[in-house]
């Protein structure tokens, strides 16, 4: 049952106690701190239901923001980051050919040279969607190094460097991040000019302290949230804008090139009823 259907039982059982709301909140995620405060506000409201969708609508509105697509200048370089399997590589897919069906030309910069597999799910991915790959060659090069020839050749106006998948808790592996940042400032003193992680929302509990941590090495500045269609608990969406402030760029609901959405609050509210 989904956390909404849940409290919404809550709601209209008798007797149904600010506890049960709590932990409700805090099964599906929420953390204790924010279930506590959401309780207490629900808790003053005489229809709890319609205020736990404001409630919750309030924290996350002012942090979605569209699929960002006029880019101030070219080319422009937007970086993934994430923790393995959350879904970087899909993503990068997935923005590829949602750019190009916006009419711009995009070029893939395959810098996850850790696994050879990487770059050739990557490459199917590229000549499907009819772009520019940019890889390390039968040498592993390392990350940094694809990521500057790929700045320096490319035509595109949007550039998308994927990176390999990686503990946040892993020093070295993370320190790799600051320097294909570091190397791509060499060429652009901007890039890249965003940096976006992705969240498995089917895994909630410590996608906060893994963003902390990648934004201690790269500026993180916008959300990919994934896999939400399969089965979020989703309340930790709400502690990572309401804890990090950072906006929720676009949503993956699926592992195909279309499956790739703006945040909508409502639908994360549809089960609510
Ligand atoms: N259901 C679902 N599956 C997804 C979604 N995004 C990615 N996947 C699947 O999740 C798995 C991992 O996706 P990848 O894109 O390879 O993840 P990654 O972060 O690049 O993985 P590493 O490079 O190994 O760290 C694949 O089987 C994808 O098809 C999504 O939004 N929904
Ligand atoms: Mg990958």
């Amino acid at each position: 049952m989904s956390f909404f259907k849940k409290l919404t039982n809550i709601f209209y059982k008798s007797g149904g106690s600010n506890l049960e709301i709590e932990e409700s909140l805090i099964e599906a995620d929420f953390g204790p701190r924010l279930a506590l405060s959401i309780t207490q506000t629900v808790a003053r409201s005489k229809d709890p239901q319609s205020c736990l969708r404001e409630t919750i609508g309030e924290i996350l509105e002012p942090y979605v923001s569209d699929i960002p697509v006029n880019f101030s200048k070219k080319p422009f370089t937007i970086m993934m980051v994430g923790v393995n399997g959350s879904g970087k590589t899909t993503t990068i897919a997935k923005l590829a050919n949602f750019y190009k069906g916006n009419g711009l030309r995009v070029d893939i910069a395959a810098c996850d040279t850790f696994r050879a597999a990487a770059t050739e799910q990557l490459s199917v991915w590229a000549q499907r969607i009819g772009c520019e790959i940019f890889r390390g060659g039968h040498i592993q090069k390392d990350p940094a190094s694809v990521a500057y020839d790929a700045l320096s050749k490319t035509q595109g106006d949007v550039l998308l460097v994927d990176t390999a998948g990686r503990l946040h808790n892993n020093c070295n592996l993370m320190e790799e991040l600051s320097k294909i940042s570091k190397v791509l400032q060499k060429i652009d003193a901007e890039a890249p000019d965003r940096t976006y992680v992705t969240i498995d929302s089917t895994n909630g509990q410590n996608t906060v302290e893994q963003i902390r941590e990648f934004s201690k090495f790269c500026n993180v500045s916008g959300i990919v949230l994934n896999k939400i269609d399969g089965g979020a608990k989703g309340g930790s969406i709400l502690r990572i804008v309401e804890e990090l402030k950072i906006p929720i760029v676009a949503v993956g609901k699926g592992e195909d090139l279309l499956d790739i959405d703006r945040f909508s609050v409502d639908e994360f509210l549809k089960d609510l009823g």
